[in-house]
């Protein structure tokens, strides 16, 4: 049995088809390269990712500091499992609660890992501390929502293809319209089981759906009022993209010099997950205070991974990297450029009819139909052009670099997607 060498893009993807679950359909481009903002194709070609790994590569492929921390790590201790200590769990649980102002973090390693683990304290908590009874209680979620694939997240999406076949479905959530501050209103007000509220704070898969300035603010102060548990789910908005540390930015440690100050809202149950790695290895975090976390007692939840010694020193130095880099502040920065800059070829295109997002989070919406493919053939072109993106759905691109990119970087990236869009125009 030997391990094939890949000579070129088509036999990496005819292999990939052959061997690997079809459960996801790339844009035809092979990597097998990284660096800062760029990344290349086995066949050397160079491209800009605008895309970051779904917002996981913030800090830049392969940054240095915390590949070392990593590659250190990794030739002491790679995993003790929790049956025992070791001296990297306490110094990253420090480290972490501190960065993000919280009680305690429990670390996992995936996303919906982390999605799971707050929907199960949630739900613990309504049981132990706030009196619901057993098995009553109620979560709500927003349509549209993405919050990963597990069985339980799913029962909750109303995407069809992520839901489709996979029942029996798991109950106890309700769905309400995104950025409704009166449904959230009336749904706490007409039921007594409600436990908490997951929401992100901008939705990202759904298209990038930024709601309105006070919607956050105004669904903690209703979950504040109904003593439910305002659930944020930070996997994507989180670790600096939006432009500031975190996209429900409470009172954090401020190291980010876009804080008002004034915290606008904090969530009782943060989820952290993709960039707190850096994507450099799978690491996801759910933080709380002790009123919360303290429902969770030994035995009762946990991973073999989940906090291991290379997550714990890789999380610190993307961590770090957030900060010594100042990268909230580089994102709010470039992001405001970006859609300035989209905005005025807007004003005369005819092939696209909006952007929107917040910092280094954007996308940008196609004058044609949900169905068309004129997105994809855009992201097609805009391959060939040099940059890699990918339609979230329908005729929606979305356009999220890392956010270590230079202005000029980002004026040369705009250019081409500018100049691929009037490619399109009709
Ligand atoms: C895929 C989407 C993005 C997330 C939020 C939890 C998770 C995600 C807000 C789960 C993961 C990833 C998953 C990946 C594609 C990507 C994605 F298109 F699926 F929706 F980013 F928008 N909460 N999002 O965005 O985290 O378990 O994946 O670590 O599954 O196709 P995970």
């Amino acid at each position: 049995m030997s391990v094939t060498q890949i000579t070129s893009s088509k036999e990496a993807i005819a292999i990939e088809d052959k061997y690997g679950a079809h459960n996801y359909h790339p844009l035809p481009v092979v990597l097998n390269r990284g660096e800062g903002v760029f990344v290349w194709d086995v066949e050397g070609k160079k491209y800009y990712d605008f895309l970051s790994a779904y917002s996981a590569v913030n800090q830049g492929h392969c940054h240095p500091k915390i590949v070392n921390a990593m590659h250190e790590q990794a030739q002491k201790l790679t995993l003790t499992s929790r049956a025992f200590h070791n001296d990297m769990l306490g110094k990253y649980e420090k480290y972490a609660a501190e960065f993000f102002n919280f009680d305690k973090i429990l670390p996992m390693n995936t996303g919906a890992e982390a999605v799971e683990t707050a929907l199960k304290l949630c739900r613990r908590w309504a049981y132990q501390v706030k009196g619901i009874a057993e098995n009553e209680a109620e979560i709500v979620v927003c349509e549209n929502n993405f919050h990963g694939r597990t069985t339980t997240i799913i029962s909750f999406s109303n995407d069809p293809v992520a839901r489709e076949n996979f029942g029996p479905y798991t109950n106890g959530f309700i769905k309400i319209e995104y950025n409704n501050i009166e449904a959230l209103k009336q749904t706490l007000e007409s039921n007594k089981n409600i436990a908490g509220f997951l929401v992100e704070p901008i939705q990202g898969e759904a298209g990038v759906y930024v709601p309105s300035d006070n919607y956050l603010k105004e669904a903690k102060a209703l979950c504040v009022e109904h003593n439910v548990l305002f659930i944020a789910d930070e996997v994507q908005t989180g670790i600096a993209r939006t432009g500031r540390l975190l996209a429900t930015c409470g009172d954090c440690s401020c190291v980010d010099k876009n804080c008002s100050g004034t915290p606008d809202v904090k969530a009782d149950i943060l989820i952290l997950g993709k960039a707190i790695s850096g994507g450099v290895y799978p690491v996801s975090a759910v933080l709380a205070n002790d009123p919360i976390m303290k429902v969770i007692t030994p035995g009762s939840h946990g991973s073999t991974f989940g906090g291991n010694p290379i997550a714990a020193a890789v999380a610190m130095a993307a961590l770090e990297v957030v900060k010594d880099e100042n990268l909230a502040e580089k994102a709010n920065d470039l992001g405001n450029l970006f859609r300035a800059e989209l905005n005025k070829f807007i004003e005369t295109s005819s092939i696209c009819n909006l952007v929107r997002g917040k910092g280094l989070l954007n996308a940008i919406v196609i004058n044609d139909d949900e169905d068309s493919d004129t997105a994809w053939n855009i992201c097609l072109r805009l391959r060939d052009n040099g940059l890699l993106a990918k339609p979230t759905h329908g005729n929606i691109i979305r356009f999220a670099p890392p956010l270590v990119m230079t202005e000029a970087q980002l004026r040369d990236c705009v250019s081409i997607i500018i100049n691929t869009l009037k490619e399109f125009e009709k």
